[in-house]
Formats: structure tokens, sequence, C-alpha cells
């Protein structure tokens, strides 16, 4: 049984398309600073996490989420800390007006498919290298369109030391 106090919840976004394209904003500044992850933050008292997502998405891509399903929940432990971050992930597929710059974030597209692969977009492979280490874990589940729910530990000095379970499950 956990306390509710150490449990910190988060969104984290990502926009694709039905061509199978996929934006990453590279995050300029603060947490996670120089990697490519989706859009997201903290969820502010008051409101609901759907409404953070979609609040973060505007602040930092400066985009209207219109369609906006859920598609996993991620706990995050640092060796350390008390507090867990509860991440809860989402996928766009509709949204209104396109990604920009902003203050706290770098848009970027990638393909969702194989390079090999006959339809795959003409543009970079998701870049896993600058990204999280547990991105690895369930970028598959989201790509597959598979519903996921995870607890990933980061031990300390080693940050690519990862350990991690995913499977499908309900959220
Ligand atoms: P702000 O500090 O910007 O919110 N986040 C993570 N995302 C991945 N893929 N892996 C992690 O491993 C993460 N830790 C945090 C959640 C932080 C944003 O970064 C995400 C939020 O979208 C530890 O308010």
């Amino acid at each position: 049984w956990l306390p509710t106090s150490s449990l910190k919840q988060y969104t984290l976004v990502f926009p694709v398309t039905a061509d199978s394209k996929i934006c990453l904003g590279m995050k300029k500044r603060g947490f996670g600073a120089g990697r490519y992850n989706g859009f997201g933050g903290k969820v502010e008292p008051g409101e609901t996490v759907f409404e953070a997502a979609k609040r973060e998405l505007l602040e930092e891509a400066n985009i209207v989420a219109t369609k906006m399903p859920q598609c996993g929940r991620i706990r995050f432990a640092f060796e350390n800390s008390p507090v867990l971050m509860d991440v809860y992930v989402y996928r766009v597929e509709e949204w209104e007006r396109e990604p920009e710059e902003t203050e706290e974030m770098l848009p970027k597209w990638y393909s969702m498919l194989p390079s090999d692969h006959p339809s795959s977009p003409s543009l970079p492979a998701i870049p896993f290298d600058n990204m999280w280490p547990d991105d690895d874990l369930w970028f598959r589940f989201f790509l597959a369109k598979k519903s996921f729910v995870g607890r990933v530990d980061f031990n300390k000095p080693a940050e690519s030391d990862t350990e991690g379970k995913m499977e499908d499950g309900s959220m």
C-alpha cells in the first residue's frame, strides 16, 4: 500500500497521424532537458488528468487536442526518492493548428514505421538513443496501439541501468 501523498500525477502526450507520423518534442529546459519525449507535465490541483494533458499540450506544442484517447500508465520510481511519478500517456489523433516551437519544446516529426516499410513516411526513425531509456520498454505497445501499464525503477548512478516490466493491461 502507498500513501497517496507519495504519488504525483503527470501527463505525457504524443501527437500521431493516420499515415504513421509521430511528433516528439526536444525538451529545452528543466527535467529531461535535451531529450526527445512527448508533451506533458504535472497535473495541477483542481484539474482532471485529461484537462492537464490538454493544457500541457497547448502550452508546449501550441495545439488543441480534439481526439485524445489514453493509452498507458507508467509509474516511475527513483532510488532515494519517496515520490512515485504516475504518468498517464495519451495519443492525440486529432488536433487544431500545427505543432510549433515553444519556450519548453522544439517539436519534430518522425516515422513510426521501420524505414524499409513500403509506406513509411520519409522521415527519420524514432530517436530512442535521445529519449528516456524506459521508452524502449513500452514504446512497442504504444506503436501497436495496445494499452499498457507498468512500473520502472531507476537505480543510480547509471540511468541506462533501467529495470522495468511492461504488460498489456487495464489502466
Ligand atoms: P515537467 O517536469 O516538464 O514534466 N517524464 C518522463 N517521460 C519518460 N518517457 N520517461 C521518464 O522517465 C519520464 N519522467 C518524466 C512526464 C515532466 C514530463 O516528463 C515526463 C512529463 O511529461 C523517468 O513538468
